[in-house]
């Protein structure tokens, strides 16, 4: 059997996290959780929770530390014996620490993104309300309204300039110690650049080399000489 790999993504807003866990997950057929993905399933199931979680998610702040771990470590405990990848959890240092409590990880990929970059982004960004489905008008644009529903996008308050440069504040001191955790522990990476293609290959062999395995799928070819 294969050995098992864990590994967690870190990125502020817009940073790519979701966009390379997705070509991840495809290429070395991991399990892909994402704290954002199960936050909004709670918001949809308009649960006692989900209700909290929305006041804090609308206003693009943490959800507390207390409500993420119940969210995020049962999914992990059942998938005691699988290889799976993180998205957007943990973000602090004591998610950071309940996670460790229950497995090891194997590596944490930081993505250390320009600030003119994520601006850029966020700025172009559009989502389906509902479902949380991002577009960007240049990177992967929706054919019109929502690809799926065919219903309209909406652009958040938060993606404008002077509330994103907040939220990049928060982030980077929240996320230092959990960096700096990692670091002690000989598996943080940190991948600088601008752009997801050229980032991806990078990411592409740091995987194989580390899961000792060549990738398959739709995103194994990149960059030729
Ligand atoms: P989420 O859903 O985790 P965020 O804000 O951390 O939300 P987001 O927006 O999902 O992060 P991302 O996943 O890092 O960003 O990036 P992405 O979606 O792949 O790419 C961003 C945009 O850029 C997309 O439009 C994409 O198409 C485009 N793009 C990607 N690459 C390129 C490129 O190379 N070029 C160009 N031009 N475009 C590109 O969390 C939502 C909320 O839940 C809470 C927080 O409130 C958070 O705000 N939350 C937590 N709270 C506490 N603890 C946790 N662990 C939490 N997790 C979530
Ligand atoms: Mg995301």
């Amino acid at each position: 059997m294969a050995k098992l790999f864990r590994a967690a993504i870190m990125g502020p807003p817009g940073s790519g996290k979701g966009t390379i866990c997705k070509r991840i997950a495809q290429s070395f057929d991991l399990q892909y959780l994402s704290s954002g993905h199960y936050l909004r399933e709670s918001i949809a199931a308009n649960t006692e929770a989900g209700v909290l979680v929305r006041s804090y998610v609308e206003r693009s702040m943490m959800v507390p530390d207390h409500v993420m771990t119940r969210l995020m470590l049962p999914r992990l405990e059942q998938l005691i014996g699988q290889s799976w990848l993180l998205d957007g959890f943990p973000r602090t240092l004591s998610q950071a620490r309940a996670l460790n409590s229950l497995c090891q990880l194997d590596l944490v990929i930081s993505l250390n993104i320009p600030y003119e970059t994520l601006r850029e982004r966020l700025s172009n960004r559009w989502v389906h309300a509902a479902s949380g489905r991002v577009y960007n008008m240049g990177f992967n644009p929706p054919r019109g309204k929502d690809d799926v529903t065919g219903e309209a996008l909406i652009q958040h308050d938060d993606d404008k300039p002077e509330a994103l440069l907040s939220r990049l504040r928060y982030y980077k001191d929240v996320a230092k110690p959990v960096m700096d955790l990692y670091k002690s522990q000989g598996i943080l990476h940190a991948v600088s650049g601008t752009e997801t293609d050229r980032i991806w290959p990078y990411i592409n062999s740091l995987l194989s080399a580390k899961m000792h395995i060549q990738p398959s799928g739709a995103f194994q070819t990149q960059t030729p000489p």
